[in-house]
C-alpha cells in the first residue's frame, strides 16, 4: 500500500514560495462531509463525485477530527504509539474520508489545489480522479487541478490515514492529531519567487529569482530583472526594528507582493552576527498549540502569541519542531522576531531501540528527508525573520543529514544551518545543545568543552557560536536557573543565546479535568503531563515563568549610586528613544513621589530626585522604563524594564519589655503565662496546657503552627529524584513529641519533630512572648545525619476557612517566589484573595509562595516577620495538593492553611537539565524562625 511507501508523495506538483497574489483563489476551508473508519482498508468509492454521503457527519476544516467528536488525541513525548517497524504500520489505523463539493466561478480556468496541512497520509481525488497522495503534515502541498475542474459544481475528496511510513519521520513530542488541519484553497497563483535582500552600512542589495520584473516604489527601485543586484540606501530589519518595504513583483498573469526585509546574518571569529554585530537570541520554543483546536490555530491566536512574547521580552523563536503556520512567519516579519525555521523531522522514538533502522540513516527515506526540506526552504525563503534554517529535532545522526544540508547550502547559502541532535555538527553552522548545565555552557563560553575524537571536525565546532536550542524546562513550577544561564550567555561573546522549552503547556480543554494530559484519554502508551511544560498555560495567560523571563531578557538595566542610577541599554541594535522613564519612591508600598527621569537616548547616568518628606517605613524607589508611544506590539505605557533600590531602612521597632504591660493588670496585656484549667493565656492568646499548642489567636481558633518540612512536590522535585528520597523519609508524615513545657515569662514549649523509623529528627523549641502582640520564636535544631535537601523549612498552621479571605502584604510581590525563581516580584504593598495567590498549574503542585514578606494582615491579625518570613496561603492542605492531579481535584476544604517558612528549596529545572543550583538547595541546618502575631 502507498501509506506504507517511503516515497513521500505522489502527483504533486514542485514547491514554491508562499505569497500573496492577486490571482484569484478559492477558499475551501469550511463544513466538509466526514466518515471515520477504524482501518485503513475501506473502499475508496466515496471519491466519485455522486456518491452518496448523507450518512457522513459535518466537520469543519481545518481542524483535527480526534477533537471534533471522533476518536481521541493521544500524547507521547518520545514513544511511537505504534510498533517500531519502518514503513509499516498497524492495520488499526484511523482513517477520515473527507468530501467537499464547490461550485467553480464563472469563467474560472486552471488552478492548483493546495493543502497547508495535513495529517499524516492524504490521497487527493477531484471529480473522481486521483490526484495522487502526499505526507509531510506540516508542509504545504499543490496540485494540478486544471485536467479534472469543470464548470459548475466539483467534487473534491480526500482520505487521510492516521498512519503511514511517514509517521515515523514525525514523532514530535507532541499530540497525535490527525486531520486536515490547515487551510485547502483553489488558486490560480503560480508564480514563486526568492527575494535576496542583505544589509551593510545603511546600504541593501536587492535581487530575485524567478519571473517577471520586481519594484519597490518607496525605495524608487522599479523593473527590476531576475538576476540583476541593486544597492540602496534603506533602514535595516532587525527582530527590534522591524523595517519593512513592500516589494511587487509582476510575474506571467500575476502580480505578488512581497515584504522585504534587508539584513544579513553572518558567523564572524564564532560569533553570531545580524547586520555586523553581536545577536543574543531570548528565545522560546513555540509548537502550534490551542486548548480546543489543537494545532488549527486560529489567526488571532497566533497573533495574540506574537504579541505576547514581544511583550514579555523575548526576541526569538523556534518553530519547535516543524514549520509552522505561514502567517505566524509574516507576522514574525512583522512585528519583530528572530525566527529559526525547523524542518518537520523527528525520528526521537527510534533512539529507544538503539537507533536501530533511523530513517535519518536509512537511504530509503532519502528522498522523503529531502522532500521535507525542500519544502520547508522554498516555502518560507522570503521571511527576512528566519535567520537560519533547522533540519528538524531529535532524529539521530545519519547520511539524510548530510543531503538535505547539501542542498540547502546551494539553495540558500544566506542562512547559517542548525541541528542539535549531532554533536559533531558536520553539517550545521552553529554548535548547538539542549538543556546543558550552566557549568557546561560555561565552557563552552570559554572555548574548553571537551574535544570531539576527530580533531578536524573538534577544530570546525569550536569556531562555531553555540546556542542552546532548548533550556530551561518550564514544566510546572519553574524554571529556576534563568537568571543564571543569562549572565553567561551575555558574558561570552561566543554564547548567542537560547530558545526556553517551550512556550505554551498543551492542555486540552477537558470536561471534567479542566484540562487533559497524556493518559486522560485512555491511551495505552503516553507520557502523562510531559506535555504541560509551557510559559503559558494553556489559555495563554502568562505563568510566572514567563514574568521571570520577561525580567531575565529585559533590554534595559538599572544600576544605582548614590543619589544616581546609571541605565545600560541591552538592545543590540536600537538605543533608547522608544522608551520614557519614571522614578517612584513609596514607603512601605504608599506611593510617596513621582518623577519623570530624563535618560539619554544613549543610556548613562541621572541624577535621581532628592528624598521627599513622608511616613517613616521602609522605602524603596522603583525605576521604570515604559514605551513612550504605541509600538504595533503593545500601547504607550507598555512597562519594558524596571529596577528597585533600597533608600531607607524604618528606624528599627521598639519592642517594650514584657514588664512594661504587666500595669494593664488584666491578665489579658501580660506577657506572663496563666494557667486557666486545661488552657494557658499567654497575652490573650490561648494555648492547650498539656500540648503548648496555641488554640486561639486573638479570639480565631487556630490549629498550629507547627514545624513543617513537606511541600506538594513540584514536577523538577520529582525529576531530580527529590520526591522519592523525600517520600522515603517520611517528611510528609512527621510525628511531634512535646518533650518540655515551661512557663513564667511567656511559654516555651520544646518538642521533637520526627518520621517514623528513622533517627533523623529536629528539635523545636517554640518561645512565646507577648508584647502587645505574641511572638513566636522558634528554635530548629536538626539531629542525626540529614544528607538530602528538604522541602522547606518553616511552621504551618491553619484557621477556619472563613476567616480568611483576603489577604494583604508587604514583601515581594504579587506573584510568587522561590530561592532561584521570582525574579518578576519588587517590593511592595499587595492585595489578593486566597484563590487569585494560587497558581494554576495544570498539574496541581507546590505554588503561591510570596517572599521576603515583611508584614501580611489575613484572618483579623498581622503577622510580622523578624525581619522577613515566606508566606503560603491555601484553602487545602500540601498533602491534599500533592495528591490531585488535576486542578478540579482541589477543593476548598473548611480550613485555610497558612505556611509561614524560612526557607524553600529552590526549583531547578531537573525535568529536563540541572537541578537547582547547589546554592539553592535547603539543608538541614540550625535555624530560628522569628514571627510576630498581632491585631491590626
Ligand atoms: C527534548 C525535545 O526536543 C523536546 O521536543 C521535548 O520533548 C523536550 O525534550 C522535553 O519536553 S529531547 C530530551 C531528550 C531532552
Amino acid at each position: 500500500m502507498d501509506l506504507e511507501t517511503f516515497t513521500p508523495a505522489s502527483g504533486r506538483l514542485e514547491p514554491r514560495a508562499a505569497l500573496r497574489s492577486d490571482a484569484p483563489s478559492l477558499d475551501l476551508n469550511g463544513t466538509w462531509r466526514f466518515r471515520l473508519s477504524p482501518t485503513a482498508g475501506v473502499p475508496d468509492d466515496f471519491a466519485r463525485p455522486d456518491y452518496d454521503d448523507t450518512g457522513w457527519d459535518d466537520l469543519p476544516v481545518p481542524s483535527h477530527w480526534v477533537l471534533q467528536g471522533h476518536g481521541a488525541p493521544a500524547y507521547t513525548n518520545v514513544s511511537f504509539p505504534i510498533p517500531i517497524d519502518p514503513p509499516h504500520v498497524p492495520d488499526e489505523n484511523p482513517t477520515g474520508d473527507y468530501r467537499r463539493a464547490f461550485d467553480l466561478p464563472e469563467g474560472w480556468t486552471g488552478g492548483r489545489l493546495r493543502f497547508d496541512g495535513v495529517e499524516s497520509f492524504a490521497r487527493i481525488w477531484l471529480n473522481g480522479h486521483e490526484l495522487g497522495f502526499t505526507t509531510g503534515s506540516r508542509l504545504p502541498a499543490e496540485y494540478d487541478a486544471a485536467p479534472y475542474l469543470r464548470p459548475g459544481r466539483n467534487v473534491l475528496a480526500v482520505r487521510v490515514h492516521q498512519w503511514s511510513a511517514a509517521t515515523y519521520l514525525e514523532d514530535q513530542d507532541m499530540w497525535w492529531l490527525p486531520g486536515i488541519f490547515r487551510d485547502v484553497t483553489l488558486t490560480r497563483s503560480t508564480a514563486d519567487v526568492f527575494v535576496h535582500a542583505s544589509y551593510q552600512d545603511g546600504r541593501g542589495t536587492l535581487s530575485f529569482e524567478g519571473t517577471g520584473t520586481l519594484s519597490v516604489p518607496e525605495l524608487g527601485i522599479d523593473g527590476l530583472e531576475p538576476g540583476a543586484e541593486i544597492t540602496v540606501d534603506v533602514e535595516p530589519w532587525t527582530a527590534e526594528t522591524p523595517r519593512l518595504y513592500e516589494a511587487v513583483v509582476t510575474c506571467p498573469g500575476e502580480t505578488v507582493r512581497v515584504r522585504v526585509g534587508f539584513r544579513t546574518i553572518s558567523i564572524v571569529d564564532g560569533v553570531l552576527l545580524a547586520n555586523g554585530r553581536p545577536l543574543l537570541l531570548k528565545g522560546v520554543n513555540r509548537h502550534e498549540f490551542h486548548p480546543e483546536r489543537g494545532r488549527a490555530v486560529p489567526y488571532e491566536t497566533m497573533r495574540e502569541d506574537v504579541l505576547l512574547m514581544k511583550r514579555h521580552n523575548v526576541n526569538a523563536v523556534r518553530t519547535s519542531h516543524y514549520p509552522p503556520h505561514p502567517d505566524f512567519l509574516d507576522l514574525c516579519d512583522e512585528l519583530g522576531l528572530w525566527v529559526i525555521d525547523e524542518c518537520d523531522l523527528e525520528t526521537h522514538g527510534f533512539g529507544q531501540v538503539g537507533w536501530r533502522a533511523n530513517p535519518t540513516d536509512d537511504p530509503r527515506y532519502a528522498d522523503a528527508l529531502l522532500d521535507r526540506m525542500r519544502r520547508m526552504v522554498e516555502r518560507d525563503k522570503n521571511h527576512p525573520s528566519i535567520i537560519m534554517w533547522s533540519l528538524g529535532n531529535e532524529a539521530g545522526v545519519g547520511r539524510n543529514l548530510a543531503l538535505m544540508s547539501a542542498w540547502t547550502r546551494d539553495r540558500d547559502p544566506s542562512r547559517p544551518l542548525h541541528y542539535e541532535g549531532d554533536r559533531s555538527c558536520e553539517h550545521t553552522d552553529v554548535y548547538s545543545r539542549m538543556y546543558a548545565s550552566h557549568a557546561e555552557v560555561e565552557a563552552i563560553g570559554r572555548r574548553e568543552e571537551d574535544p570531539l575524537d576527530d580533531p578536524e571536525l573538534d577544530a570546525r565546532r569550536r569556531a562555531m557560536p553555540f546556542m542552546q536550542c532548548e533550556y530551561a524546562h518550564a514544566m510546572g513550577n519553574g524554571p529556576g536557573g534563568l537568571a543564571e544561564y543569562q549572565e553567561l550567555f551575555e558574558r561570552y561573546p561566543r554564547l548567542a543565546g537560547g530558545f526556553i522549552w517551550e512556550w505554551i503547556d498543551h492542555g486540552l480543554a477537558h470536561p471534567t479535568h479542566e484540562y487533559a494530559y497524556g493518559g486522560d484519554y485512555g491511551e495505552p502508551v503516553h507520557d502523562g503531563n510531559f506535555v504541560i511544560d509551557g510559559l503559558v498555560f494553556p489559555d495563554r495567560t502568562p505563568s510566572p515563568g514567563l514574568l521571570d523571563l520577561k525580567k531575565v531578557f529585559e533590554p534595559v538595566r538599572f544600576e544605582f549610586g548614590d543619589g544616581v542610577v546609571r541605565v545600560v541599554n541591552h538592545y543590540g541594535f536600537t538605543d533608547l528613544s522608544h522608551l520614557r522613564f519614571t522614578a517612584t519612591v513609596q514607603a512601605e508600598g504608599e506611593t510617596i513621589a513621582e518623577h519623570p527621569l530624563d535618560v539619554p537616548a544613549a543610556g548613562g547616568e541621572c541624577k535621581l530626585p532628592e528624598p521627599a518628606d513622608g511616613p517613616n517605613g521602609e522605602r524603596w524607589l522603583t525605576v521604570r522604563a515604559v514605551l513612550a508611544e504605541d509600538l504595533p506590539w503593545a500601547p504607550a505605557g507598555h512597562e519594558v524594564a524596571w529596577g528597585q533600590a533600597l533608600l531607607a531602612r524604618p528606624e528599627p521597632r521598639e519592642h517594650v519589655a514584657t514588664e512594661a504591660f504587666t500595669h494593664t493588670g488584666t491578665g489579658s496585656g501580660t506577657g506572663r503565662a496563666f494557667r486557666r484549667g486545661g488552657e494557658l493565656t499567654v497575652g490573650g492568646c490561648v494555648f492547650d496546657a498539656a500540648t503548648g499548642r496555641l488554640v486561639r489567636l486573638f479570639g480565631t481558633e487556630v490549629e498550629g503552627p507547627r514545624l513543617d518540612l513537606w511541600r506538594a512536590p513540584t514536577d523538577n522535585d520529582r525529576a531530580a529524584g527529590l520526591e522519592a528520597r523525600w517520600r522515603a523519609l517520611g517528611l510528609h508524615r512527621l510525628t511531634h513529641r512535646v518533650d518540655d513545657i515551661s512557663t513564667g515569662d511567656g511559654l516555651t514549649v520544646r518538642t521533637r519533630v520526627a518520621p517514623a523509623d528513622t533517627d533523623l529528627g529536629m528539635v523545636a523549641t517554640y518561645r512565646w512572648t507577648f508584647d502587645g502582640g505574641l511572638r513566636l520564636l522558634l528554635d530548629i535544631e536538626p539531629e542525626g545525619d540529614w544528607r538530602d535537601p528538604i522541602p522547606r523549612l518553616g511552621v504551618t498552621m491553619s484557621l477556619p476557612g472563613p476567616a480568611v479571605d483576603r489577604v494583604t502584604w508587604f514583601g515581594l510581590g504579587p506573584g510568587e517566589v522561590y530561592p532561584d525563581t521570582g525574579m518578576a516580584a519588587r517590593v511592595g504593598r499587595w492585595s489578593a484573595t486566597v484563590e487569585s495567590m494560587q497558581t494554576p498549574y495544570v498539574y496541581p503542585q507546590e505554588n503561591g509562595h510570596r517572599a521576603d514578606v515583611r508584614w501580611a494582615e489575613l484572618g483579623g491579625f498581622r503577622v510580622s516577620g523578624e525581619p522577613v518570613f515566606g508566606l503560603t496561603v491555601r484553602r487545602w492542605s500540601a498533602l491534599e495538593l500533592a495528591a490531585a492531579r488535576h486542578r478540579p481535584d482541589l477543593v476548598a476544604g473548611e480550613r485555610v492553611y497558612v505556611h509561614l517558612d524560612l526557607a524553600h528549596q529552590g526549583i531547578g529545572t531537573a525535568t529536563c537539565g540541572p537541578g537547582p543550583l547547589p546554592a539553592y538547595d535547603l539543608r538541614a541546618r540550625r535555624a530560628t524562625l522569628r514571627v510576630r502575631f498581632a491585631q491590626p
